[in-house]
């Protein structure tokens, strides 16, 4: 059997799903989901490898203007990524008008030629709506695929892996075939942890927040059952965010904890002890430093 490959970038402006559509193409949660805009901070690979075929998929953060450094890295990750797509695919939300976000996007990739329109959360809209907003968003530029979707449910991701399974190309498989990304361990931990801080918390707050694993340990309970200690600690900016990130009592902080506790017993499928401290890095979005030291540049 010949082997293929075949690479897919996946942009868009903040909050219309491409993380969503990552997790569920590669059919496993290698992505935090949130309903802020600006949660996916780097590149994220997600990989699926089906009978010949390996499908390697880059996850971006959503197209803004930057307000801090940390922002100006998010940016440069976009950039980087309109280089070396190989098929694009450009998620909008079908919900939203066209925005300066989509139109830079699409002159970033206009001199490709696999680039599609994927227009999302179609379960929002009526049919005529959607005709409509299809009209609209097709004028960017001339897509090779305009394909109508809903993450939420299923629907139209069949005609996304058809449409990406005829652009691959004979060539080897650069990731092993039961991997589903190159995000080392501790980083997917993290990421986990700071979805739920995401989803918990309110305004401001989460988007200061920066989460590291800080230890990491195997052994057996009394009883003889695997179980994985993990000691991680949440960076926020500001002393008043610390309060808010525990809680009354704590209780913020033991429910984002059981949340991720959940997620992560799923996903590495092991028995977990999580404990979660809060720390303050004063400013850290426009700390050079402090970025690098979360991973994040
Ligand atoms: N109604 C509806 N909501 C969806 C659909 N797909 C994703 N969402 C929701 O949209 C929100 C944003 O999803 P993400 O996948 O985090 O979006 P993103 O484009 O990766 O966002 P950034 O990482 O911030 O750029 C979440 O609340 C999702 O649950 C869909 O098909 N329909
Ligand atoms: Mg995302």
């Amino acid at each position: 059997m010949e082997s293929k490959n075949v690479f897919v970038t996946i942009v868009g402006r903040p909050n219309v799903g491409k993380s969503s559509l990552l997790n569920s193409l590669v059919g496993e949660k290698i992505a935090a989901v949130s309903a802020k805009p600006q949660t996916t901070r780097t590149r994220i690979t997600g990989v699926l490898t089906k009978d010949e075929i390996q499908y390697v998929f880059i996850d971006t953060p959503g197209k803004h203007r930057a307000k801090n450094k940390l922002g100006e890295h998010m940016m440069k990750t976009v950039s980087d990524a309109e280089d070396d797509a190989e098929v694009a695919l450009l998620v909008c939300d079908c919900g939203k008008k066209l925005s300066d976000a989509e139109r830079e996007l699409a002159a970033a990739f206009k001199s490709r030629t696999h680039v599609s329109l994927v227009l999302n959360k179609t379960d929002l809209l009526t049919k005529e709506a959607l005709a409509e907003r299809i009209l609209e968003y097709s004028e960017l530029m001339d897509f090779e695929e305009v394909i109508p979707i809903s993450v939420l449910k299923g629907e139209g991701l069949d005609i996304i892996m058809d449409y990406i399974t005829s652009k691959a190309q004979e060539g080897p498989h650069y990731f092993p075939d039961d991997s589903f990304t190159d995000q080392p361990e501790k980083v997917l931990m993290a990421e986990m942890i700071r979805e739920k801080a995401l989803n918990c918390l309110n305004e401001e707050v989460p988007h200061g927040i920066a989460v590291t694993i800080e230890s990491l340990e195997e052994r057996d309970t009394a009883s003889g059952e695997p179980i994985l200690d993990i000691a991680a600690t949440i960076y926020c900016e500001r002393d008043s965010h610390k309060g808010i990130v525990i809680g009354k009592r704590g209780a913020m902080l033991r429910k984002i904890g059981s949340e991720a506790r959940a997620d992560l017993e799923q996903f590495f499928e092991i028995k977990v002890n999580l404990d979660i401290w809060v720390k303050v890095k004063e400013g850290w979005r426009n700390k050079e430093a402090l970025i690098k030291n979360f991973g994040l540049s």
